[in-house]
């Protein structure tokens, strides 16, 4: 069975959640607390090189590290990735796009909050905030008169992107100007198989990372 270490508020781990559970792909999942260093043992590290979650690993030891590779290795030969190589490297974009537009400024800003680290912060948190709406303006006016970020259809496009989107929020950011996005959103928790970021949680509300 595969074994999926992950972090309890980990939004990159929520996205192979969201997956793994649209596909009915059974799964045995490992919490790890990242605030108690345990994704920096050496064992861990033998099985992530970035010391991170989320990893994805195989019965016979090997792992995948990284969300959008893990997605796009769940994904093939599925409904959530297109076969067309053109389609498939529109989907491609969006997760790259994902990683540097939005997880890198959108995530951080969220951890800062969350802590209560972000008052004491104030010109990080605007440097975040700018680069994460700028990001969200770009996936906003894309989204206008679309339902779906890539393929015309739902995608691990929508996947990558939607935990941060949504969860941007608990970073201070404000998507009320950014209906095409909240539209969007809403979709996307319709699809069939999507799963909150507290389903099947160990022991929710405990960690801190
Ligand atoms: N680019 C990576 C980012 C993964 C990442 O930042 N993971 C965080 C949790 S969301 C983590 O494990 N942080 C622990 C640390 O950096 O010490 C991905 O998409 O998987």
């Amino acid at each position: 069975m595969l074994r999926l270490y992950d972090s309890l508020l980990s939004g990159n781990s929520w996205k192979v959640r969201i997956l793994l559970h649209q596909l009915g792909t059974p799964f045995e999942r490992v919490t790890l607390d990242i605030g108690k260093g345990e994704t920096c043992t050496a064992e861990f590290c033998r099985k992530s090189r970035f010391a991170r979650v989320p990893v994805l690993e195989f019965e016979d030891g090997r792992t995948i590290v990284e969300s959008g590779a893990i997605l796009l290795y769940l994904a093939q030969g599925t409904p959530y990735l297109p076969e067309d190589p053109y389609l498939r490297a529109e989907v491609t974009s969006w997760l790259f796009f994902e990683q540097g537009d939005i997880q890198k400024s959108i995530a951080p800003c969220r951890v800062h909050h969350l802590y209560g680290r972000a008052a004491s912060m104030p010109q990080e948190i605007q440097r975040l905030q700018s680069e994460g709406y700028a990001g969200l303006e770009k996936m906003d006016r894309w989204l206008a008169g679309r339902h779906w970020l890539a393929a015309g259809r739902y995608t691990i496009a929508d996947v990558a992107l939607y935990p941060y989107v949504s969860m941007s929020p608990q970073g201070g950011f404000d998507l009320r100007r950014f209906t095409a996005i909240r539209e969007w959103i809403a979709r996307v928790e319709r699809e069939p198989g999507w799963i909150d970021l507290w389903h099947g949680a160990p022991t929710p509300g405990t960690e801190r990372g």
